[in-house]
């Protein structure tokens, strides 16, 4: 077992150290005092999972007890926090978890599973974690899971179904959406590392049918029909359902160096920049427009939108995203704390959840590691703080069910584990936590190597 521990940590200290990102973030006592304190809500949250959920896919942090999607386990928690226990150290429990994994998960099973849900949270899990520590017991779950989730890609198109059987194949759910065909970092990397290039070729071709469907304004969508590949919704806009297809076409450009990605990257930002912004009082919103004619169809903004501006900052466009991470900030204000969504323009809360979202920490973090720009860890602590005040509970962290009112609710979602705790600490944590140049975040903030450096970046 000793032995074993010293391979992940040996394996974690080549992949992590040395900080080469554009800005070195200096280190100071009071960023250390807040990585620890991250770090210890972090460790709260896990002991509540490990205690009350061990082996199940969530914890319900309310009731003390455990959920799983799909009424049999797949250990949706254990894979999804595994790496960020390795990048805050916390290798005795980042070893009993990968001991679970190895022991318990197996995915040859009769269940009827959420294509694209799998594919961020366990492929790229297992993926992220095979490339931190080299247990290749992590890349065989990978590989073996790849090719169960495969037949999700047999339609008409090209285009995935919503949902595939693991045991059979069966794909069910014809109306899906640009994000859940956006898969190319996982299905990507698992190429890459078994040598299977079907795994990047389905996927490729996916997200290649979605973009050559944008309108000849280079916008997409919100749904299509993955067998005719007609739109069945014309709103386009960076939010639910189409937000991680941004995210991927310049991460493939970025962790590939796949120049395809760049030039469909290129156009769709350059279209995105052009269409979404609405100017409201002395704010720049990013909000709905029709994806053929233009016309703005909607002025929501929400919890899920806030990745934008560290996409923006992290493909070079900073003063946008400067200004987009302002707006965002200001909808985590109303009240207290962020909602799902906002209308900017009625200045009203449209849908009133907080279920623990990531995005606009992640935002917070790329600004600042992009920047330097000290603005950035202040709003981070505030955000925090926020977090902690109204999300904590004595068995981890509970979502919100109204931020107005602060009513807590059972759910406590793996990607609390996998991102937002991990932006938090990223965001404090020492020069060299994790080096920017030598790996892609996923969209679930699973860490891949990249292959190569490209030349123009
Ligand atoms: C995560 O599962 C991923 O970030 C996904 O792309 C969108 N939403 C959740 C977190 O909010």
């Amino acid at each position: 077992m000793a032995a074993t521990r010293s391979v992940v940590l040996a394996f974690v200290l080549a992949l992590l150290p040395g900080l080469a990102a554009a800005v070195p973030a200096p280190q100071d006592a009071h960023a250390a005092e807040m990585a620890a304190r991250v770090q210890a809500e972090f460790r709260h949250a896990w002991d509540g999972y490990r205690t009350y959920a061990w082996g199940h896919d969530a914890l319900k942090p309310l009731s003390r007890g455990a959920r799983d999607w799909y009424g049999q386990s797949l250990l949706m928690t254990p894979v999804d926090a595994l790496d960020t226990l390795l990048i805050m150290g916390m290798h005795e429990e980042a070893q009993a978890d990968l001991e679970l994994i190895a022991r318990e998960l197996s995915f040859d099973r009769d269940l009827e599973v959420k294509h694209f849900e799998i594919v961020i949270r366990l492929l790229g899990g297992l993926l992220s974690s095979y490339e931190l520590t080299g247990d290749r017991r992590l890349l065989a779950l990978a590989d073996d899971l790849g090719t169960r989730l495969l037949p999700a890609f047999d339609s008409p198109t090209g285009l995935p179904y919503v949902y595939v059987n693991l045991r059979t194949g069966a794909v069910r759910g014809t109306i899906s959406n640009p994000a859940e065909a956006a898969l190319i970092l996982e299905y990507g990397k698992l190429a890459d590392l078994t040598g299977k290039t079907r795994y990047r070729e389905r996927a490729m071709k996916a997200l290649r049918a979605v973009y050559e469907r944008r309108s000849p304004r280079g916008l997409v969508g919100e749904r299509f029909d993955v067998e005719s590949g007609q739109w069945t919704n014309t709103h386009s806009h960076i939010g639910a359902r189409i937000d991680s297809y941004y995210e991927y076409l310049f991460k493939c450009w970025r962790l590939f160096g796949d120049r395809e990605c760049l030039a469909m990257w290129q156009s769709s930002s350059a279209a995105a920049l052009r269409s979404y912004p609405q100017q409201v009082d002395r704010l720049t919103w990013y909000g709905q427009v029709d994806m053929n004619t233009g016309a703005v169809v909607g002025s929501e903004f929400g919890s899920l939108e806030a990745f934008f501006p560290g996409l923006l900052a992290y493909s070079g466009h900073i003063p946008e995203a400067r200004r987009l991470h302002e707006a965002a900030v200001v909808m985590w204000d109303v009240a207290g704390i962020e909602p799902e969504t906002y209308d900017f323009r009625a200045h009203r809360i449209t849908d009133a959840g907080y279920p623990l979202r990531p995005e606009i920490v992640e935002s917070t973090w790329y600004l600042y590691r992009l920047t330097g720009d000290p603005h950035y860890r202040a709003v981070g602590e505030h955000l925090f703080a926020d977090f902690v005040r109204y999300c904590r509970t004595e068995a981890g962290y509970a979502a919100l069910s109204d931020v107005r009112s602060k009513a807590q609710a059972d759910d406590m979602e793996s990607f609390v584990l996998a991102e937002t705790f991990k932006y938090f600490y990223l965001l404090f944590a020492p020069p060299g936590t994790l080096n920017l140049d030598k790996v892609v975040l996923n969209t679930e903030a699973h860490p891949l190597r990249r292959k190569t450096l490209p030349k123009r970046d």
